[in-house]
């Protein structure tokens, strides 16, 4: 018989979403009369707006056409990586250092075949668990332990560092994990935070991998939006962005990752090179009418339905943390984020995830699930219907 990649046994438990979505479901079967309200999984929920939406029609509409027909689209729509990098990046960047991707995850789970099972890794305590669960899968994790992975440098971010890694944690030439606005706190990086990320790689020999994934949602001028507005990160930075969380393309499937020419390994090759090659191998492009709509998104108008579009789920966000506020659970995020991040002292975070989906039928996510550091917390996600979070909002409110 064929033998089991011996990694995927280093796996701790089930992945974090698919188990709370299982824990949802038990409660439904148990409460078959119960709304069950979603602040769990950021998972987008209303529709996509009618510019955008057009350039998805558009899309499809080529499709059926001679004139418009295209295939394989293998490192993405020419158009639409020059609009990123004119869009987002000031035009710094050549269209072949940036790739078109299904989705940041998706990405974040590709790039470590630049880097190989011997790879040293950083993450932020708490993080996305896709960090820390893709390395595992890859080998770079080493073998779990009551602490964590023995391959893996947890960089707590919590109150005490508000929110912000103790960089002289960080080992010499590291894979380093970074995501502003973060996932799963809300906490967002300001300039003089990036600079020291900066320098730190730069001084260790690492590389960061800048998740910025929700960009969009950052509102103070004065925050940067990807980590290119540092100078010198193009020598030390990957990022990952995406469509999902800003116009609502969760299901659409489209992103992107800027790889700068400027970027070599310590011996010397290009990492830029690399990506090509290895995207060009193991992808085949993302969907054309995604693409499409993608180009649309990033018009005045689709940009300005963006910012509608996340404004909205703004808006939700600090409905929720005013009513945490409320009930004087301390928290942070919402500002420019669609995440709350709440503490509950003492307390195990599952214990309070049952408590709140038990009690309140209001699905969350237990910090304890980003990593050692989230033990406490709770994250609440502003993706839902409005009348939704205002009924959670009352639920937590009357019963918590
Ligand atoms: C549930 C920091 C959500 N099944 O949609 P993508 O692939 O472009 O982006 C995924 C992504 C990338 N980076 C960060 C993210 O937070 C996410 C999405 N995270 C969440 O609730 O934490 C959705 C999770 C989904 C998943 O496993 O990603």
């Amino acid at each position: 018989m064929i033998s089991r990649n011996p990694c995927i046994a280093h796996l701790k438990s089930g992945y974090l979403f698919p188990e709370i979505a299982k824990r949802r479901r038990e409660c439904a079967l148990q409460h078959p009369d119960a709304k069950i309200i979603s602040l769990g999984v950021g998972n987008t929920t209303e529709p996509v707006l009618p510019y955008i939406t057009q350039g998805l029609v558009e899309g499809a509409q080529k499709l059926g056409t001679a004139a418009g027909y295209s295939g394989y689209a293998d490192e993405g729509f020419l158009e639409l990586r020059e609009k990123i990098s004119s869009v987002f990046y000031k035009g710094r960047f050549h269209a072949d250092e940036i790739f078109i991707s299904d989705g940041a995850k998706c990405d974040i789970g590709r790039l470590q075949v630049l880097f190989g099972s011997g790879v040293r890794i950083a993450v932020q305590d708490p993080s996305y668990p896709v960090y820390v669960d893709g390395s595992v899968l890859t080998g770079a994790a080493g073998a779990w332990t009551e602490t964590g992975y023995t391959g893996i440098t947890y960089l707590p971010c919590t109150a005490e560092n508000n929110y912000f890694p103790d960089l002289s944690l960080l080992p010499r030439s590291t894979l380093l994990y970074f995501c502003s606005p973060n996932n799963p706190t809300g906490a967002v990086a300001d300039r003089h935070q990036l600079e020291s990320l900066v320098e730190s790689a730069l001084k260790t020999g690492s590389l960061i991998i800048f998740d910025a994934a929700y960009a969009e949602y950052i509102r103070d001028p004065l925050l940067p939006k990807t980590i290119f507005e540092i100078p010198d990160a193009d020598l030390c930075a990957i990022e990952v962005n995406s469509f999902s969380k800003t116009a609502g393309f969760t299901g659409v499937r489209l992103g992107w990752t800027v790889v700068p020419k400027k970027l070599h390994y310590e011996s010397g090759e290009s990492i830029n090179s690399d990506w090509a090659r290895i995207s060009g191998t193991i992808f085949n492009g993302a969907s054309n009418i995604a693409q499409t709509g993608g180009v649309a998104a990033l018009d005045p108008e689709g940009l300005a339905e963006i910012r509608q579009l996340c404004d909205f789920y703004l808006e939700n966000a600090a409905l929720i943390r005013n009513s945490l506020q409320q009930l004087g659970i301390p928290c942070i995020g919402a500002d420019n984020s669609p995440y709350i991040w709440a503490f509950f002292p003492e307390k195990d975070s599952w214990d309070v995830f049952t408590d709140i989906l038990n009690r309140c039928y209001v699905v969350t996510t237990p910090g304890s699930g980003f990593g050692p550091s989230g033990q406490s917390y709770i994250r609440f996600s502003a993706f839902g219907h409005r009348g939704d979070i205002k009924e959670a909002c009352e639920r937590l409110i009357h019963t918590l």
